[in-house]
Parts: C-alpha cells; sequence; structure tokens
C-alpha cells in the first residue's frame, strides 16, 4: 500500500470528483446501482438490569469477519444464538443469556468481549473473533464475503486486513477503519480509533494556569479533562512521542479557552523547530467541533510542539486533547455488492468491477 503525503492525500480526496475522469483514460461505466429495500432493523428491548453493556453487544446483530470463519451472533429479544464456523470446526450455542462482572453465559459457556467504533472482539470457547454489525444476518452473511482479502479490478483496488481497509484508486489511496451498512455503504475512515500518535507522550508547558491543568491532560485520551495555559501569549506545550513517527496532521478539541493563532512545530533531524502548520481562526470551537491541522508535508519527527501566538477570549490556551495522525483524516463512502464472484463498488458515480486476488 503506497502512502502519499498528507496534504496531497487530502487535496487529492477533496478533489476526488473533478480528477477521476482524467486521471482514467477508460473510466468504469456510470453507476445505474439501487440499493436494495430491506426492511430497517428493529432492535430488540434488552432488560434494564442487563445495562449497558448487553446493549452494546445485543442491541445488533453481529457477524464474524475473522479471516477463515463465518459466524453471527444474534439475539431475538429472549435468546442469545451464537453460530460459528471455522477451520478447527463448527459451534452453535443458543439460550437465554445470563450476565456478570462484563461476562455473559450462554448454555454453561462464557462470552468477553470489548466493543469499538464498528467492531466487536468476542472472546469464546478460548479464541477472540472479530465481529462486525450488520442489520440482519443475511446481510451479514453476504458482506462476509466482501469483506475478506484482497480485490481489485477496473484501477481500484480493495483491500482487507485486520481491522483496516485500504482502497487504492489510480494515484489516490485511503486507509483506516471501515463500517459497512446493511445497504451495502462501505465507508473508509483514515482516522480510525487507536490511531492517535500523540496519546500518552510526555510532555511539557512553559505555561499551566493552575496545577489542576497541566499539559500531559491534553494527551491521555481523556475528553473530560484538560490542559489550560496562563492568560497570556505565547505559551508551548511540547510532547514528546518515544520515537519518531510518521505525522501528518494534528487535532485539537479546544475548551471555551480557545487560541484564534497557534502553531504545530516539529523538531527535525537538526535539532531545529520546523513549522509544520500554522493556524489564524476567527470563530470558538468546542470539544464537540474538533480543529483539524493538516501538515503541509507529512513529518519525521519524535519531538512536536503546539505553539499559542494568540488567545481568542481572556483566558488562557486550553484544550482537552491534541492528537496526531499519520494521515489526515478523511473517510472514503461507496457501496458494495456481490454479483457472482465480482464484488461490485459504486464510487463517485462509476461502477468498478472487482475480483477477489491482488
Ligand atoms: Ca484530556
Amino acid at each position: 500500500m503506497k502512502k502519499l503525503s498528507a496534504c496531497l492525500l487530502a487535496a487529492l480526496l477533496f478533489l476526488a470528483a473533478c480528477t477521476s475522469e482524467e486521471s482514467a483514460p477508460e473510466p468504469p461505466p456510470a453507476s445505474t446501482y439501487k440499493p436494495p429495500v430491506t426492511e430497517p432493523y428493529v432492535s430488540p428491548a434488552l432488560p434494564e438490569e442487563w445495562g449497558d453493556d448487553a446493549q452494546n453487544l445485543l442491541s445488533v446483530p453481529w457477524t464474524v469477519v475473522s479471516s477463515g470463519a463465518a459466524g453471527a451472533l444474534t439475539f431475538d429479544g429472549e435468546r442469545v444464538r451464537w453460530e460459528l464456523s471455522s477451520p478447527n470446526g463448527s459451534a452453535e450455542v443458543e439460550g437465554v443469556p445470563a450476565f456478570e462482572d462484563g461476562v455473559m453465559t450462554v448454555d454453561g459457556q462464557e462470552f468477553r468481549w470489548k466493543t469499538l467504533a464498528a467492531y466487536c472482539l468476542l472472546t469464546t470457547g478460548g479464541e477472540t473473533w472479530r465481529l462486525t454489525r450488520a442489520d440482519s444476518v443475511d446481510e451479514a452473511r453476504r458482506a462476509f464475503r466482501l469483506v475478506n482479502g484482497t480485490w481489485s479490478g477496473s484501477g481500484m483496488t480493495l483491500s482487507f486486513e485486520d481491522q483496516i481497509a485500504s482502497l487504492s484508486l489510480g494515484d489516490r489511496s485511503i486507509q483506516g477503519g471501515w463500517t459497512l451498512s446493511n445497504d451495502g455503504t462501505l465507508k473508509i475512515s483514515s482516522s480510525a480509533e487507536g490511531f492517535n500518535l500523540a496519546k500518552g507522550a510526555k510532555v511539557k508547558a512553559d505555561s499551566i494556569e493552575t496545577l489542576d491543568f497541566p499539559p500531559e491532560l491534553a494527551f491521555d485520551g481523556d475528553f473530560s479533562t484538560r490542559y489550560s495555559s496562563a492568560y497570556n501569549d505565547p505559551v508551548t506545550v511540547t510532547a514528546d512521542l518515544g520515537k519518531t513517527k510518521t505525522i501528518g496532521c494534528a487535532v485539537l478539541y479546544f475548551e471555551t479557552a480557545y487560541s484564534s493563532e497557534f502553531k504545530i512545530e516539529y523538531k527535525n533531524a537538526q535539532n531545529q523547530w520546523v513549522e509544520a502548520a500554522h493556524v489564524k481562526r476567527n470563530s470558538q470551537s468546542g470539544v464537540d467541533q474538533p480543529v483539524t491541522v493538516p501538515f503541509k508535508n507529512a513529518v519525521e519527527a519524535r519531538e512536536i510542539r503546539f505553539v499559542g501566538l494568540k488567545r481568542g477570549t481572556d483566558w488562557g490556551h486550553s484544550f482537552y486533547e491534541l492528537e496526531l495522525y499519520e494521515n489526515v483524516p478523511g473517510t472514503a463512502e461507496m457501496k458494495v455488492y456481490a454479483e457472482g464472484e465480482e464484488m461490485v463498488v459504486l464510487f463517485e458515480g462509476l461502477t468498478y468491477r472487482l475480483t477477489k486476488g491482488s
């Protein structure tokens, strides 16, 4: 998988619609696809005493997408059904579930799980399976065939490896976590969970408001804790990532005390601080409106610093989190469905027919 620089990727994704026809001399035909009409999935009511944990696990059906295996975890409002078929054999467990201490027991078998944005890691019978949401088991089974391995054709390559999907089209590419909904919408997001390179960095600041707001609170992955500077300009927050990483973008989640002008700098191989981005903003932005800062070029660096040049309010510079990513977060959305042995992809108004294998 070729990785483009962050800016190039951002620009290409943004300009996708205008450039795709020029870069592909013989484009695939325009789409005439109509998504299948399916009944919306109605999640069963769960007993209140089961709590949020059960809600996360049983309010949608899940299908197994671990490679080499097929299966599903479903709940009909009363009974849980776990079906699995893998090279090591098959299993079927069904019964009324019981929950205790984060463990679900069905017919004597224990299930432990961790639900992420689009996935569930389910451990049972001594093995862990990767599951993805599906709004009906039939759809899930059909989708299961599509979300494994590498598919290519018509200048497009689409591959699924572990929890990461990669789309490559001409000289554009995007890589990240993915979701597949029951109408066949496949969404790839390049800011996948767990890819924030700044989390847990060693940090220091030349200014803090009080000891309640030290800079490490902007690197702890917790959106309820924050850094805040004293009420002055400029301020500097320096993060040491522990080792050199490729960084193409920062994402800041400001508090009410936002910065109206700031720079992100990195330390180059000659130990000089170099500007990666310089941002001037007019409007306030809270924790629910992250500020994405693409770097001019992706950089290789171990140390990164935030330089708050101008405060947006009379208070200091304050943010809940400063995240760093290799790529500019972005999404690519397409329709996919199976037709015989082919995967048909509808993307930017064009139809691509892919076959399995690279
Ligand atoms: Ca925080």
